[in-house]
């Protein structure tokens, strides 16, 4: 069965206000046409600007990753909270044929209305940003890790999730984008749903997967935070509204 896990961090409280901090790092004044102008960590809006959120996809599988099930993940020093995946045995990744660089260019249209940042460049200034690990999966299935707790009310900006696809398996680029896009959204905590041309989920469904500005049913089946996104009522949730409070709109 292909499935999309339920994989988050921790939350750690500590870190909420982290977002507020970062605006060091822009450019400033000099105008820009697209986010390939700007730091791999900001998006365009009009001049280079920080990010709502940034997210770091690792191909590569880069890093030196440290099992820590009682601490929140930190993308940053590659700590995670993912049991499944245990420590010290990742040294494959995704690839690097074009197929990388149409996931890259699909997830970034995915989620262009948002201010979020999607790179797969570590970004080399201080700032918060999540990560996304690819390690080829037993099956070649898109299986996120579920060592960790969904981090329910996006507290964490830090997560780290482990992901099975590898450029090489069964999937192609549209299924690949789709699974990928929702292992990035599910870490602010949304919960996977019974719709299936949702993008939360959590199997192949049908056409691309939408992020539906629309109150969709969840799966209790699966784990879930029991909040209210959008819906006024638990038992359902807006991907897109709740995208819009927690990484803000484009203007
Ligand atoms: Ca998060």
């Amino acid at each position: 069965m292909t499935t999309v896990g339920s994989g988050s961090a921790t939350a750690d409280p500590t870190d909420a206000t982290t977002t507020e901090s970062k605006g060091s790092s822009s450019s400033g004044d000099e105008g820009c046409a697209d986010d390939s102008e700007c730091p791999s960590w900001q998006i365009c809006n009009e001049v280079c600007a920080d990010a709502g959120h940034v997210v770091y996809l690792n191909f590569d599988a880069e890093g030196g990753f440290v099992l820590d099930s009682d601490s929140p993940s930190d993308a940053e020093i590659d700590r995670h909270a993912c049991e499944f995946v245990g420590s010290g045995t990742l040294d494959e990744g995704y690839g690097d044929g074009p197929k990388r660089d149409d996931v890259l260019a699909g997830v970034k249209e995915f989620l262009a209305p948002y201010r979020v940042a999607v790179t797969d460049e570590r970004p080399s200034e201080p700032v918060d940003y999540s990560m996304v690990v690819f390690t080829p999966g037993p099956n070649a299935n898109a299986v996120s890790c579920n060592g960790g707790e969904l981090d329910c009310d996006d507290l964490n900006p830090r997560d780290v999730t482990f992901f099975h696809l590898n450029e090489g398996d069964a999937f192609d680029v549209e299924i690949h984008t789709r699974f990928l896009t929702t292992a990035i959204v599910r870490q602010t905590g949304l919960a996977s749903t019974e719709d299936n041309t949702d993008i939360m989920y959590p199997f192949l469904g049908e056409g691309p997967g939408l992020i539906q500005d629309a109150c969709v049913e969840i799966r209790t089946s699966s784990p879930y935070c029991g909040i209210d996104a959008g819906c006024g009522d638990i038992s359902e949730q807006n991907a897109h509204q709740w995208l819009a409070e927690k990484w803000g709109l484009r203007g």
